[in-house]
């Protein structure tokens, strides 16, 4: 599905897998932007959300403009998308 999400994240944080694996089962497109490791340089993500932890999701269209916590994006992703996978057309 077209969407215009962007998620920072790190190669091998689980947290960032588990919100990789719920916009994969949405089918959901997005942009990645890889923090660096050390947290002095996460200037851009933390400017974002406020704080250097990944992941972190930036969805402009419904106001979402740095929303930090796995838990919290995977609820948002699911409250927000779900229903398309419920469409009439997916269903065939
Ligand atoms: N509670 C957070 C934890 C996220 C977290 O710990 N992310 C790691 C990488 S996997 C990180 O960015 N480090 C935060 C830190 O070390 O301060 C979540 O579920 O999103």
């Amino acid at each position: 599905m077209m969407s215009d999400i962007t998620l920072y994240e790190l190669d091998g944080c689980p947290y960032c897998a588990k919100v990789i694996d719920k916009l994969n089962e949405l089918d959901l497109e997005y942009d990645s932007i890889s923090v660096p490791r050390s947290h002095g340089e996460r200037t851009e993500v933390e400017e974002v959300s406020g704080q250097t932890g990944v992941p972190v999701i930036i969805d402009e269209a419904h106001g979402i403009h740095g929303m930090p916590e796995s838990d919290d994006i995977v609820e948002y992703l699911e409250e927000t998308y779900a229903w398309y996978l419920l469409t009439p057309e997916r269903i065939g």
